[in-house]
């Protein structure tokens, strides 16, 4: 499907480091690369509520990942999905009486608006699971055809222990990896399959919901498949970053790292497992089941600027789990100002360090707090009448650009 406009990046002078990330595979930090194409799936939104700023955080970090590979000369193929079809959405359009495909179609084209104003770089391939569901049929047979596959009634499941490496994702012990599954969409308690944390690979038509047509009879695709069959069809196996948030680390990337692993034979699915933690308000993770959301949309529509949301969000290094408050976007709006007079004088300090501090904080695993710092203190100095540059505003402006994606 169509994603959204890109928004330029500035050219800036000589070019970044590798970029370190943490993988939870390895629970280690290990340098990503060295390309030159760099292959990376993000999970995307499952469009049932318009972008929260849990959302916002997420697909910031990630685009972070983006220019921080451009910036080191690499090039980037970025996908992303759209559940646009799954039980949540399903219950919410019946819940409000509302068409699945119209409510999928108005949150996909707000969250395309929200990430527009956000400044978030758009990915090559935005791909919705009923767009893929040929490919995501082929992905279930050829698990069939390894003896990886089996039925329950209709239904068709993964078994997940197809794959020794199993568990290598989340290193979480049996009982953990029950409670979550049953949490997180999972249905360990089912009569009829052969281990309670196999997962649903293809749902048999059900009275009154979608279904398409297939070689595995009349059905929708399970969760996890989705992204596997996408990844593997856009990106091939061994992908640089599998990325989302802390929440999908255990069932959603292991079950779908080790599909992937089967039906490859080769492991592992990605190189790097990124998790970005979960941003919550009053101390609840922000979530469309508990309804205690803040959205991207709503702030805008009361005229927030976008560019303090996105300062509010670097504020936090990706991996911290973290709350809103409206206190800290007051705080944001402040420093978006301060910034932005800095950048408006003829004259200011030099840029250099500037670009080297960003470069650095950034490189390492992402500390986008570091990298505010560093601009703050240019913009202190600035303020201060220090510094008789006359290229440090505009420098330092497209580096705030192109490596933080906020718009002086
Ligand atoms: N469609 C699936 C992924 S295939 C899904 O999880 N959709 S979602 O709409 O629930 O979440 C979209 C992305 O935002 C996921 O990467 C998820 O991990 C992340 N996310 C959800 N809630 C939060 C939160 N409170 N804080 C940070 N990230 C979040
Ligand atoms: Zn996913």
């Amino acid at each position: 499907m169509r994603a959204w406009p890109a928004t330029d990046v500035p050219a800036l002078p000589g070019q970044g480091p590798p970029l370190t990330l943490y993988d939870s595979a390895t629970r280690a930090l290990a340098p990503t690369g060295p390309g030159p194409e760099m292959r990376m799936y993000v999970c995307g939104i499952t469009p049932y509520d318009a972008t929260h700023i849990g959302h916002a955080a997420t697909y910031v970090t990630f685009d972070l990942v983006v220019r921080v590979w451009q910036d080191a000369g690499l090039d980037v193929h970025y996908v992303q999905n759209v559940t646009d079809v799954d039980d949540p959405l399903l219950e919410r359009a019946t819940r409000d009486g509302q068409d699945w495909k119209e409510l999928a179609e108005q949150q996909i084209d707000l969250y395309r608006e929200d990430m527009a104003a956000l400044r978030v770089l758009p990915p090559r391939s935005f791909v919705g699971a009923v767009e893929a569901i040929p490919r995501i049929v082929d992905a279930v047979r050829a698990l069939q055809d390894k003896g990886a596959a089996y039925d329950v009634e209709s239904d068709t499941y993964f078994a997940v222990h197809a794959d020794p490496r199993f568990g290598g994702v989340g290193h979480l012990d049996e009982q953990q990896m029950l409670a979550l599954f049953a949490e997180r969409g999972g249905d360990p308690e089912r009569v009829g399959k052969k281990h309670p944390l196999d997962c649903l690979l293809w749902q048999a038509v059900r009275p009154g919901e979608p279904s398409w047509e297939s070689a595995l009879g009349a059905g929708r695709p399970g969760w996890h498949i989705e992204c596997t069959a996408i990844a593997l069809d856009h990106l091939g196996n061994g992908i640089d970053v599998q990325g989302g948030g802390s929440d999908l680390a255990f069932p959603h990337h292991e079950m779908g790292a080790s599909e992937a692993q089967v039906l490859t034979g080769e492991a592992p699915f990605a190189r790097h497992y990124v998790h970005t933690g979960m941003v919550g308000l009053d101390g609840e993770k922000m979530s469309k089941s508990k309804g205690n959301l803040v959205f991207v949309s709503a702030l805008r529509r009361a005229g927030r600027d976008p560019m303090a949301i996105r300062l509010v969000l670097l504020g936090h290094h990706y991996r911290t789990d973290w709350n809103w408050t409206e206190d800290e976007l007051v705080a944001a709006e402040a420093r978006l100002a301060r910034w932005r007079t800095a950048a408006a004088g003829t004259t200011g300090p030099p840029a250099a360090e500037v670009l080297a501090g960003v470069r650095r904080h950034l490189a390492d695993d992402l500390d986008a707090p570091g990298a505010l710092a560093v601009v703050d203190a240019w913009a202190d100095e600035a303020l201060g009448a220090g510094g008789h540059d006359a290229d440090g505003p505009a420098v330092v402006t497209a580096i705030v650009d192109a490596l933080l994606g906020v718009r002086l």
